[in-house]
């Protein structure tokens, strides 16, 4: 078989329809008007049009993601689907540095990866990852930036609403299999450090390049060295050939194509983790004295009725949305209508995918024709809730306020 997809283990995970439509940039908008639809069609081809997808991630659905760049793609909020599993077409994308060449992924079992840190240090390839054992985790993978549209402060970066984030399914050996096959952690190592396998452009100090993120050691129990997500081997653009999934921590922490991982006394003296990545406060620089940007907490929001599907009619209406505890279980939802003055529990839908997932949930409630402001906030299995406000930092990290995310409806 001709593998026209680079990256891609599987071309049917793209949608033959949703692309003809939207793909094309004027061409689309021109058949979109042609057919006769609705304005939103009209406008999110012209959007596509604006920003093509870049041709490393071509196979992303073009009408469910916003391109900010060609290394920063988000999936729009009203893609959201309600069946847990955020499909890789639809996936966020983002890359501190350009993925590495596609050949990468022609031999996916040759890939090697340097075990350090532990009592016999040793390179192992994929394919004898694949032999030391096998977990599968589903995980909300979301960008610490995630919410960063939000902060009145417009801190630089790329201004993500929600669709920074998705629900993904990993396959992999878990990272204590590894360990406890190479003798044990070393004493005193208190870090786990990962380091992507990109090439560092020339002639710059490497450390202020390369992509390399130190977190808590004890972050290793549940922490796999995965090959495969949603069924698939894991694309290029995602991390393939393997990539590293720590579950609770954000985005950053999870890193692709990982070519080293070690056990360490310290941290990264790479920039994105020593002054990157950290809660700065606001009008400072990132020092390794502030917090960094490691384990997530209770969050939520609602995906539908949106705005930018128009007005809803009056009556019943289903407000519906996902919610996840981060490091801990979610263990409830609550829903307001009248912008957070009184609450509602919302009821979760489908199965539990476990402490790391996000769970989808539903609450009807009837509503009269008028302005509503709908909102969400998740309570987590330690009874921590989302909070109202966000918390202030310099690079707009960690948004999880729910007024943030809160939406404003017309019902008609
Ligand atoms: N090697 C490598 N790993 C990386 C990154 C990167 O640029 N290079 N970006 C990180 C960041 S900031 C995020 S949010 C996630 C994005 O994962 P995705 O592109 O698969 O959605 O990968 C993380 N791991
Ligand atoms: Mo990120």
């Amino acid at each position: 078989m001709t593998r026209r997809f680079i990256g891609t283990a599987d071309p049917s995970l793209i949608n033959p329809q949703r692309r003809n439509l939207l793909a094309g940039g004027a061409t689309a908008v021109a058949a979109a008007g042609l057919a006769g639809f609705s304005k939103t069609a009209i406008a999110q081809a012209a959007a596509a049009a604006a920003k093509p997808l870049p041709p490393y991630v071509a196979w992303k659905d073009p009408g469910a993601m916003i391109v900010h760049t060609s290394s920063t793609l988000e999936t729009k909020r009203s893609a959201f689907g309600t069946s847990i599993i955020t499909p890789t077409d639809q996936l966020y994308i983002r890359n501190n540095l350009p993925a590495p060449d596609a050949s990468i992924v022609a031999d996916r079992d040759g890939w090697e990866v340097t075990v350090e840190g532990v009592k016999n240090p040793r390179k192992l390839t994929v394919k004898e990852l694949k032999g030391m054992g096998l977990e599968t985790t589903a995980m909300v993978l979301q960008c610490s930036g995630n919410g960063r549209g939000y902060f009145p402060s417009k801190p630089s970066g790329t201004p993500w609403q929600v669709g920074a984030a998705g629900c993904v399914v990993w396959s992999g050996v878990p990272v204590r299999a590894v360990v406890e096959a190479l003798g044990g952690v070393t004493d005193g190592a208190v870090y786990m450090t990962s380091t992507g396998g990109e090439k560092l452009p020339e002639g710059l100090d490497p450390k202020s390049a390369v992509v390399e993120r130190s977190v808590p050691a004890k972050a290793m129990a549940d922490a796999l060295l995965a090959w495969e997500m949603n069924g698939v081997p894991i694309p290029l653009a995602h991390g393939g050939p393997l990539r590293i999934i720590v579950p609770g921590y954000s985005g950053v922490n999870n890193i692709k194509y990982i070519k080293r991982l070690a056990f360490t006394a310290e941290q990264s003296e790479a920039a994105i983790q020593k002054t990157g990545y950290r809660l700065s406060p606001l009008g400072q620089k990132g020092d390794p004295s502030q917090p960094s940007v490691w384990e997530m907490s209770a969050k939520s929001w609602i995906n539908s009725p949106a705005p930018e599907n128009g007005s809803v009619q009056a009556g019943m209406v289903q407000i519906k949305g996902v919610a996840f505890g981060g490091i801990h279980a979610v263990k409830a939802v609550e829903v307001s209508v009248d912008g957070g003055k009184t609450w509602k529990q919302a009821k979760f839908v489908g199965p539990d995918l476990g402490r790391y997932a996000w769970r989808q949930f539903v609450l009807g409630v009837k509503l009269p024709a008028g302005e509503y402001t709908i909102a969400s906030r998740a309570i987590d299995s330690e009874g921590n809730q989302q909070p109202e406000e966000r918390l202030e930092n310099a690079s707009g990290y960690n948004n999880s306020s729910w007024r943030d995310h809160a939406l404003k409806i017309t019902v008609a």
